[in-house]
């Protein structure tokens, strides 16, 4: 790039130069005339109207990038699960009511317009979703950074529901074209595979030639991330893989026309679709090939296209901290290894030393079936040197831990990289938490646990890289656009500050006890329920229960986080109706929503949808509850929804057994909303009720001390069936078949038999204590004006969870590096 390059002109703001610009797309990249324009052209067209005047910034945000040379923080992630486009880039360019008068005046309605939007659902859930508002945050915190990842051409399927199971559609999300990336096919980088390894004809001692069998092209696309209102635009490069032409042209010359195209057809499978799978890899061959594909490009691409030519590498942990987004990207640090080595000949020791200065690892999990394990088998197979120098990286690493702990052999064994049974296999954790200069846990209890349990005995070698830095989420997206009646009632209250410094919503705190203040802050929560109201209407008919409580639990499902716990409260709930233990009258009007997508081969999650379907079914249809009771079960839950659902909620069911979930962010974004928590004690729940006040938050169950002790003592869940009558008669009307139409088979007695058998995450052990919560909740709730105090407390009391705090701590504790003094 030339320094000298003269920045291009920034555009006007105003409405008429707007609409100029609009007209312009729709008859120039659109080729239509506004009166023959479908919603799917002025969709385009506006996109690419708003794109344009953050190009500005963009160009200059890299031209300066690429002058200052500062340190950038390189966030590797598998997973962006970025949320609709459209209205982020206008708040971020502060066009969103420049385009609203503009579109008005054309006769356009733009709320329209962005429902003709499709996300791009690239990730499954929380981790994903993390990934997207830390972007989000390092470009309004003036970060230099740039995100790695996969232009899935597949996002997260779609859901849809079949006589109340879960049945996957694919998530064709480009089919009506993305305005918002840039394709830059002529900067793709090849990427290797297979064949095997010699011993290198000079070089370093130690170097080796890798002689792949295959290669595919990683073909860069080019996402803005446009900071609030400050000028920077920062980027996020996903690659999608194209098959070389070298590659079918050989089989081409062979005459094999069929044959070169199924080649083809295999290299661009890499980036064809997401793995469903949330904290349960699968172990499959072609993930561990998307893993290497985008982790190789993006080294590739930092080394010769962000780094200046001749760039000494021995600077690299000046000029870069690459941290890896759980295990997913741990291939890079085998890859930075070879390219330092067998590349530009430098010898291991030096090589290793400014390879673990550069990695930060952040672990997402304590279940230990959610740790990548891949069999060296397949390892060897698709990146043999990869596995040569993983395996010289655990020699050298045995031999300092057998240093620190002479004699000690099983600890030997639990810490090696390489774990020998039931099949020798790759530990990526352990391959993170051995090369990273720093190892985070993603709340205050999570990297406690880390530290004592999970990687215990690298936390005791090396007390100095474990440290904790809690999640956080966007207040841009999850309070401003997703919830503007209460964004302007804050801001009237104490000016917009807090959209960049959420601390400030401290200073609500004495409206809590205005009571104009909570009139109006009910208000708005009513227009929510209103609009939440009207989209599941749309969405498959599906009814509130009147202006009663919503109460809502969403998150992927999955055993740990307990949607069957909250199953057996709403059946308790209907049971006691039905037979009378519980006056109808008495009962608070609700409506229950779930949000769940299950990974399509985990089939206890599956059931588990299906049963949820099947109660809600008979409570919607049973006339004698008079609307009181309603279960709303909208198939899909995605960014879109969440962003109309979680202003509208009351309560937010974070109910996970004690010492499973390592953080949670829904959490954080419902008390944001003034949504009151019922939760247990575990991940970032514990932090949201110090934070908001025990009298604001309903509390259950076992923490995770206790938890673990009845674990070890040996759990029987028939013992609390048998004890208590409550739950013996939730779970015996399901077993009758009472939600399935007498069927007693299937998913009622798979649940049913796992419940009172097994129960892993031990619902039955939490259940009178949770019942003994949602009662506390019920009268709570019955005084309004109360209920709205604590709620405008809870928004008052989490300014802590923005993710702009997350990713100070980072840059304080881990990057070491400083946003850019936008005023030097
Ligand atoms: F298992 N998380 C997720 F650690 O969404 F890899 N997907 C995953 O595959 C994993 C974790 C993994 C979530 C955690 O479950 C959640 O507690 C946390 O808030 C979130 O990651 C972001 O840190």
């Amino acid at each position: 790039m030339n320094e000298n390059t003269p920045p291009v002109a920034a555009r006007e703001h105003t409405v008429e130069s707007f609409t100029r610009e609009f007209l312009r797309e729709l008859n120039f990249s659109q080729g239509v005339d506004l009166d023959r324009a479908s919603d799917n052209d002025k969709y385009l067209a506006l996109a690419k109207t708003v794109r344009h005047y953050l190009m500005t910034r963009w160009l200059e945000t890299l031209r300066n990038q690429y002058t200052d040379q500062a340190k950038t923080v390189a966030y590797l992630s598998a997973e962006f699960l970025l949320g609709p486009q459209l209205e982020n880039s206008m708040l971020a360019a502060n066009l969103d009511s420049i385009a609203a008068e503009s579109l008005r005046g054309l006769g356009i309605d733009i709320e329209e317009l962005r429902g003709v939007e499709i996300e791009p659902g690239l990730g499954n859930g929380g981790l994903g979703r993390l990934a997207a508002c830390f972007i989000d945050s390092l470009a309004t915190l003036n970060v230099p950074s740039i995100g790695y990842g996969i232009r899935y051409e597949y996002g997260i399927f779609r859901q849809t529901f079949v006589d109340g199971k879960q049945v996957e559609k694919p998530d064709d999300w480009l089919r009506l074209g993305s305005p918002w990336e840039i394709a830059h096919p002529e900067n793709a980088v090849e990427v290797h595979f297979g064949g095997h390894t010699k011993k290198a004809h000079g070089g370093a001692e130690g170097a080796r030639a890798w002689l792949p069998d295959w290669h595919v092209m990683a073909v860069p696309y080019n996402y803005m991330v446009p900071g609030y209102r400050n000028g920077r635009v920062n980027t996020l490069r996903l690659w999608s893989a194209k098959a070389t032409r070298a590659f079918d042209l050989q089989i081409f010359n062979e005459g094999d026309y069929e044959e070169a195209v199924r080649a083809q057809t295999f290299a661009e499978n890499i980036s064809k679709v997401i793995y469903p799978e949330d904290s349960t890899p699968q172990g499959k061959e072609l993930r561990l090939q998307q893993q290497y594909f985008f982790v190789a490009a993006s080294l590739r691409d930092f080394l010769t296209n962000v780094l200046p030519p001749d760039y000494p590498l021995e600077n690299l942990p000046n000029r870069v901290t690459w941290q890896l987004n759980d295990t997913h990207p741990v291939i890079a640090v085998p890859e930075l290894m070879r390219i330092l080595i067998d590349e530009r000949g430098w010898d291991w020791d030096k090589a290793w030393g400014i390879t673990q200065q550069v990695f930060a690892y952040t672990c997402h999990t304590l279940l230990p079936e959610a740790l990548e394990v891949w069999p060296t088998d397949l390892l060897g197979k698709l990146l043999p040197r990869h596995l040569e120098i993983i395996y010289q990286i655990n020699d050298e690493f045995v031999d300092q831990v057998r240093a620190a702990y002479p004699g000690d052999e099983l600890r030997v064994r639990r810490m090696s990289i390489v774990a020998e049974h039931p099949v020798r296999a790759v530990r990526m954790a352990h391959l993170a938490t051995v090369a990273g200069f720093k190892v985070n846990g993603v709340a205050a209890l999570h990297s406690k646990l880390l530290a004592e349990k999970l990687l215990v005995d690298f936390a005791q070698m090396w007390p100095e890289k474990f440290t904790n830095v809690t999640n956080g989420i966007t207040p841009r997206r999850f309070v401003r656009l997703s919830n503007p009646g209460l964004s302007g009632l804050i801001t009237e209250a104490i000016g917009d500050g807090w959209i960049t410094d959420l601390d400030q919503l401290s200073r609500l705190e004495p409206l809590a006890d205005d009571a104009e203040f909570r009139r109006r802050f009910r208000e708005i929560k009513s227009s929510n329920k209103v609009r939440l109201a009207g989209v599941l209407a749309k969405r498959g008919d599906i009814e509130l229960a009147g202006d009663g409580m919503v109460d809502a639990m969403v998150k992927r499902l999955h055993e740990y986080k307990r949607q069957s716990l909250k199953l057996l409260h709403i059946v308790s709930v209907y049971e006691g109706i039905c037979s009378g233990r519980i006056p109808l009258d008495s009962v608070t009007p609700r409506t229950f929503v779930f949000g769940a997508k299950a990974a399509p081969g985990y089939v206890r999650a599956k059931e588990t949808i299906e049963l949820i379907n099947a109660v809600g079914r008979t409570i919607n249809a049973d006339a004698s509850l008079k609307g009181r009771l309603k279960v709303a079960f909208p198939a899909n839950y995605n960014v879109t929804l969440a962003e109309v659902l979680i202003p509208a909620a009351d309560l937010s069911e974070q109910i996970s057994l004690a010492g499973k979930e390592a953080s949670g962010t829904g959490n954080m974004k419902f008390a944001l909303n003034g949504a009151l928590t019922i939760g247990t004690d575990d991940g970032a729940n514990v932090e949201i009720r110090k934070l908001v006040g025990d009298e604001n938050f309903f509390l259950f169950g076992m923490d995770e001390p206790a938890a673990a002790a009845l674990q070890a003592s040996g759990y029987h869940p028939d013992e609390f069936y048998e004890s208590d009558a409550d739950l013996k008669a939730a779970l015996d009307m399901i077993a009758s078949g009472a939600f399935t139409g007498g069927d007693q088979g299937g998913a009622v007695t798979s649940i049913f038999a796992d419940l009172t058998e097994h129960d892993r995450f031990m619902a039955l052990a939490d259940f009178r204590s949770y019942l003994d919560a949602q009662a506390k909740v019920e009268a709570a709730y019955a005084d309004q004006d109360a209920w709205s105090r604590s709620a405008v407390l809870n928004v008052a009391r989490s300014g802590f969870f923005s993710s702009d705090r997350s990713i100070r701590d980072y840059l304080d504790r881990i990057w070491k590096a400083k946003p850019i003094d936008q005023n030097a």
